[in-house]
């Protein structure tokens, strides 16, 4: 068997954009051509196959694929037998229970005896199950929002992230199932040689994960304040500090989480922190 990993990827929709994106930040060059099914990476040990997102865990579990990126929810309604590699942080969303605005929804009881509309009738149907409501389960593949207004259904169970659909729709959230986002997942049985492949992938990716949430942060203070300043920059290790060619100052060099910068900007300035400055990061290897 060749030593060379194959990696399925979303053909096109949601998650294309950014499973390319991400191997690209991870140094693996390729070329992408519309019409094209697979492609080789020329730096890297690794082949894409292009599929539609529903195939994806059924390839990984047959080793037709050793790796694939896929939703949660598709990974879970397919019921596909894969390890979880990493979660990837991207096309966030939730699948969710919604009902008409009007509809005097107070638990999941509300439901017994309704009919849902849905493309998720296994991950749907475990969670009714395991709160003892029997509905009658209607499934269809797309347009799932529109199932009420139309009659088919009273409720419908679908992927929500703004909630935009769902309000224009007339309907409410009534239940969330799920909080799902893009996977990497591998076949169960891989080489030892494989495995190796994956973990140097996943060395990368975190990496570059890593660096996403994370900023340089450079800024001036008094020397007398840089033990304060210090305690409020955790750093990789510790910060960085240098002298400035002014005398009693110093430039102190760290990295801060995003989330994190707003709240103890105003520390910082506090303790004397001058020409803040913030940078993106494009890795960090640990
Ligand atoms: O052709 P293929 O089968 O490969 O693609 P697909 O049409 O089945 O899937 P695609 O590309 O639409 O979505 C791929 C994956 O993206 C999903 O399986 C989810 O894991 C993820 N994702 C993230 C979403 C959404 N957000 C999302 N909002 N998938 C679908 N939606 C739809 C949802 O079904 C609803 O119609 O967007 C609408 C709701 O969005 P809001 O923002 O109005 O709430
Ligand atoms: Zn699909």
């Amino acid at each position: 068997m060749s030593n060379v990993l194959r990696l399925a990827i979303q053909k096109s929709g949601r998650l294309s954009e950014d499973s390319l994106t991400l191997i690209k930040e991870c140094g693996i060059d390729f070329n992408k051509s519309d019409n094209k099914l697979t492609s080789k990476a020329f730096n890297f040990p690794i082949e894409f196959l292009f599929l539609r997102d529903d195939d994806i865990p059924g390839y990984v579990e047959d080793a037709v694929a050793d790796l694939g990126i896929v939703g949660q929810n598709v990974l879970e309604e397919k019921g596909k037998q894969a390890n979880i590699v990493e979660k990837l942080g991207f096309s966030k969303c939730r699948l969710s229970i919604a009902v008409p605005k009007d509809y005097n929804y107070e638990s999941i009881k509300s439901l017994e005896g309704k009919n849902i509309a849905t493309s998720y009738p296994k991950i749907l149907g475990d969670f009714l199950k395991k709160n003892n409501v029997s509905a009658h389960i209607h499934e269809i593949s797309g347009s799932v929002e529109i199932a009420p207004n139309i009659g088919l259904a009273e409720g419908i169970c679908d992927l929500v992230s703004s909630g935009s659909t769902l309000i224009s729709n007339g309907l409410k959230e009534a239940e969330t199932i799920l909080h799902s986002q893009a996977l990497l997942i591998a076949n169960k049985n891989l080489s030892a040689e494989k495995t190796d492949l994956v973990n140097q992938l996943l060395f990368r990716i975190k990496s570059v994960q890593r660096a996403k949430n994370t900023k340089y942060i450079l800024l001036n203070a008094p020397t007398s304040s840089v033990d304060t300043i210090i305690s409020l920059l955790p750093g990789v290790k510790s910060p960085s500090v240098m002298p400035l060619a002014e005398e009693g100052w110093v430039s102190l060099h760290s990295v801060v989480k995003e989330n994190e910068f707003w709240d103890i900007v105003e520390k910082l300035k506090a303790a004397g922190a001058e020409g803040i400055l913030v940078m993106p990061i494009e890795k960090i290897v640990i």
